[in-house]
């Protein structure tokens, strides 16, 4: 039986936590809870897909674009039939970064009637149409805003159709902005990490479906960009523009206002609301949800802290934060994704999923969410610091290696309790 004290040194918790999961047989979804534990009413996993009224959005512009209804949506193109695609060349050079200008064979613009429609689109996608999984999160706030089932077809299949591609160092990308310059979004990525895709890693897409429907237009549809890797502010929504130059820069919107804008997904663990008072003798159910972003997901780990009064914020690297001590939570098993899945779609149609098995290739799965939980009893009256914090494959606990908060947002969080 799994029974997790702040107590337990870390070594005790693995022992027992093995002898449970054995026993259990990771009941409920979950890699380590007993089954008493279970009947107790343990929290359920976040859901694999994200409901659409929970999907978490952050747009710019005035008006949204997802607000334009009627005529103004088709005048905007961000319908089904309306939509198109301009892929142009950068014809400007800049010393010193740039001597040669970028060059496609054949451009696709809307003065030459040449535009991508999303039947041309799709079309494409009967022989080279991917689907993944990948969580959106924003850089800037503490909690990822959604994940999805996204399928497309990849960028790089995309730009072929221009033909021969010269002096290209960057791609950049950008929607639909009320025809106001101020209102651009964009942004890029390199061409190396554009045509070169590791095995078993996810290419950038354009997407046009999600969770197997066309994407709405609250979430981006027609087609939006998904680049995996990163976080939101790259997977541009209301995609109307591709444009590719010789110049190495990078002149994304999000690199305004301090950003780091090259920045991947951090590692980190985020904590559910939940009762901030609780009866003495009563279980606290602790959840939440982590991310993983390149460096992937070993484990979460929580650590209860006991104050007097309201203390000063405690900065992770002190002695006291780092020793905790900090306990392993139980994590969500893979789900038995014929029942994740939309109808018609199977698991081993995705990428970095093992075709034979139809399993998840690593589990938690990069750039995706994985839900924690733990269950903390026999706290005495009194106030405590609730914190959980994920460990990267490469073992390092957050927030490190990132502890700058300008390229994720990855601080510890904290759930205060008192027990009464
Ligand atoms: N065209 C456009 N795309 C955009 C944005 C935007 O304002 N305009 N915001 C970006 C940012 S900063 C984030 S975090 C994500 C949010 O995606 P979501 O609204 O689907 O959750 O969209 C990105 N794509
Ligand atoms: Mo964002």
């Amino acid at each position: 039986m799994l029974h997790t004290t702040p107590n337990l040194s870390r070594r005790d918790f693995v022992r027992l936590g093995a002898a449970g999961a054995a026993a259990a047989g990771g009941l409920d979804g979950w890699s380590s809870l007993a089954a008493d534990d279970v009947a107790t009413g343990a929290p359920k996993p976040h859901p694999v897909l994200t409901p659409a009224k929970d999907f978490y959005d952050v747009s710019r512009g005035t008006p949204r674009p997802h607000s334009l209804v009627g005529a103004a949506q088709i005048e905007a193109r961000l319908t089904a039939e309306s939509w198109r695609l301009e892929i142009t060349a950068d014809a400007y050079i800049e010393a010193p970064h740039t001597n040669t200008p970028a060059t496609l064979a054949k451009p696709l613009t809307l003065a030459n009637g040449n535009a991508l429609d999303l039947p041309a689109l799709m079309e494409l996608g009967k022989t080279r149409e991917v689907s993944y999984l990948k969580a959106i999160q924003c850089l800037n706030l503490e909690a990822p805003l959604g994940q999805g089932l996204w399928t497309g077809v990849p960028l790089k299949d995309v730009l072929k159709m221009c033909g021969r591609m010269d002096n290209v160092r960057r791609i950049y990308f950008w929607g639909y902005h009320n025809h106001d310059p101020k209102q651009v979004f964009k942004s890029s990525v390199s061409y190396t990490q554009l045509m070169e895709t590791a095995p078993g890693e996810l290419p950038v897409m354009l997407a046009y479906r999600l969770n197997g429907e066309p994407i709405s237009l609250i979430r981006g549809g027609p087609v939006r960009m998904i680049v995996p890797w990163s976080h939101g502010y790259k997977s541009i929504k209301w995609l109307q523009h591709i444009f590719v130059t010789n110049d190495p820069r990078n002149n994304d919107t999000y690199s305004s206002g301090n950003n780091d804008p090259d920045s991947f997904l951090k590692t980190a663990a985020y904590i559910d609301k939940g009762p901030d008072k609780i009866k003495s003798g009563e279980i606290i159910y602790l959840s939440g949800i982590a991310i993983a972003g390149p460096s992937g997901l070993k484990r979460v780990e929580y650590w209860v802290r006991r104050v007097e009064g309201n203390p000063q914020p405690l900065a992770f690297d002190t002695p006291e934060f780092q020793n905790g001590p900090w306990v392993e939570c139980a994590i969500q098993q893979q789900p038995d994704w014929s029942s994740v899945l939309p109808a018609g779609m199977k698991a081993n149609q995705l990428i970095g999923f093992d075709k034979a098995t139809g399993k998840a290739l690593t589990w938690p799965m990069r750039y995706c969410t994985a839900s924690y939980s733990a269950i903390i009893r026999d706290l005495k009256p009194g106030t405590y610091e609730i914190r959980a914090r994920t460990v990267d494959l490469n073992d390092f606990a957050q927030p490190e290696p990132r502890p700058a908060l300008k390229n994720g947002r990855n601080a510890v969080q904290v759930r205060r309790i008192e027990m009464t």
